[in-house]
Order: structure tokens, then sequence, then C-alpha cells
């Protein structure tokens, strides 16, 4: 990609707009901090199977059980070329482009803005045989972690995360089951030559590295086997045609760091 761009360093903005006296603060402050911890150490260690290896992707579970449903926590790894962190994190997190992306939807809505990088959104999931239909009602907040080392080369993270949460006076009743999640996608971008280096950066310096982690209890009945066979199938998809969908989206743009 030919585009050329100055670069532009973010601020070191406030961590999240949304107030401390907010009631999910400390939840959010929580979950967000223990990601952080988790994708900064990478443990991926051989209680983590292989399940899809494919390029720079690799995506790992671990069979687990909770009340005879399967819970199996899901991670993985890629490595995209041409985009950056928060390029990857804010197409992951805007709620009005979800669909065009996200192929296990019926509908979305968001139901409640806590801030302007928090907010509530209700989903329906397409609907697989032979199990009832899944819904999701969780907040998703966007957040940009700047290196607080001395050291300019210290890590440095977008993070969305979309966590489930209990009710929300907006939602609408259902039939569907409930599922609850906790997923978080953990972005760092790198440059070569590195930022310091003087001179312009384009798309062709730039690679993020993407940790995904996901969290799903089906909330009720489905069959392992269909359950297994369905994620096996589906969080590989999904992280190729999403990423695939941020490099469209930002190929003709000025590079968002
Ligand atoms: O992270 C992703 N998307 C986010 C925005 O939507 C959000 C969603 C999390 C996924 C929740 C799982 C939804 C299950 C719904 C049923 C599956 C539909 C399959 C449709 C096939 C056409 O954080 C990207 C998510 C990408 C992949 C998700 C598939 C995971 C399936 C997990 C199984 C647990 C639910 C069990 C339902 C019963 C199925 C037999």
């Amino acid at each position: 990609n030919k585009l050329s761009i100055q670069k532009i360093k973010p601020p070191k903005a406030p961590k999240t707009s949304l107030s401390p006296k907010h009631k999910y603060y400390k939840e959010i402050n929580e979950v967000i901090a223990e990601h952080i911890k988790y994708a900064a150490k990478l443990d991926i260690d051989n209680t983590w199977e292989l399940i899809h290896d494919e390029g720079e992707m690799k995506v790992f579970k671990r069979e687990m059980e909770e009340d005879g449903m399967v819970v199996d926590p899901l991670k993985a790894v890629h490595t995209v070329k041409g985009i950056t962190g928060h390029e990857v994190c804010h197409y992951f997190w805007n709620p009005d482009v979800r669909m065009e992306w996200e192929g296990t939807l019926e509908s979305a809505q968001v139901l409640d803005w806590f801030s302007e990088d928090t907010c509530v959104c209700y989903q329906i999931h397409k609907k697989v045989w032979p199990t009832t239909q899944r819904e999701a009602l969780f907040w998703t907040q966007i957040r940009h972690v700047p290196n607080e080392d001395e050291d300019e080369d210290g890590p440095d993270y977008w993070i969305v995360c979309n966590y489930s949460i209990p009710d929300h006076d907006k939602c609408p009743a259902s039939k569907n089951v409930r599922i609850n999640m906790n997923v978080a996608m953990v972005c760092e971008t790198s440059m070569e030559p590195p930022s310091s280096h003087d001179g312009e950066i384009t798309r062709d310096h730039i690679t993020c590295r993407i940790t995904y982690a996901a969290n799903v209890n089906p909330g009720g009945w489905a069959p392992a086997s269909v359950l297994r066979a369905v994620y096996k199938r589906e969080y590989p998809k999904f992280l190729k045609r999403f990423t695939q969908y941020v490099m469209d989206q930002t190929k003709d743009k000025p590079i968002m760091f």
C-alpha cells in the first residue's frame, strides 16, 4: 500500500471516559485489567490444544465443563500486516459496523451508552439446529492502554472487552437462551523500522499482533459435539473474515495510530 502518512502518537488520554461513579466502573476496570495481564503473558502452554493453524493464525481451546455444560475457553493469536491495533479494536467495538463482519448474528442493537467508549448491546444469534436460539446482553468497551514505562518501546495496547450483564431495563423480553460471555481482543502494533526512525510510516511498515480470548457459557442445553464442531469452524472463520474486513476498510484511509 503506497499511502503514506505522518505518524501521530495518540495522546495519553484518560484510560476510559466512563465516570468512576458509574455502577459498572469497578467491574469494567477489573475485567479489563485481567485480560491485559493474560494477553501480555500469552500463557499458552501445553494445557491448550491447537485446533486451527493457518498461516499466522492459531486457535487454541481447553476442554471444560460446568454443570454439565461445555464452557471450553478459547484463545487465538494472529498477526496481520498493514493495520494497527487501534483500527482492529475500533472495528471490533463499533456497534454500527458489527453486522458487516459478524457472521453469527441475526440482529444487534445498542440499548444504552455508559460513556463514549462503553455501551450496552443486545444481540440475537443465528439458530443452530437442534438447539434453542441464543442471545447476548453485554457491555462493550474500547480502551487504549498506553505504555507507562520509561522505556519508549514498552507495550502499548488497544483492547475491546465484551462482558455479559444480567439485565438492563431496555432489554426486550424473549424466549431465547441467554449466553454468558467474557470476550477480549487485545492488540499490539509494531513498526519496522521502529517509530523512532525518521521518515514517513506507511502501511507496509506496520504489523498488528492480535490476541483474542473467549469464554462463552451456552446458558442452556446444547449437545457437546454440535457445540464443539460449531465453534471450531466459527472462530477461525470470524478471525479471517474480520481481519480481512479491517484491511479492506482501512487500505485507503489514513493510518489510525
Ligand atoms: O467475538 C465475536 N463477536 C462479538 C460480537 O458479536 C461477541 C460475540 C461473541 C460470541 C458469542 C457466541 C454466540 C453463540 C451463538 C450461536 C452460534 C451461532 C453460529 C452461527 C453459524 C451460522 O463477542 C466473534 C465471535 C465469533 C464466533 C462465535 C461462535 C462461537 C460459538 C460458541 C458456542 C457457545 C454457544 C452455544 C450455542 C449453541 C450452539 C450449538
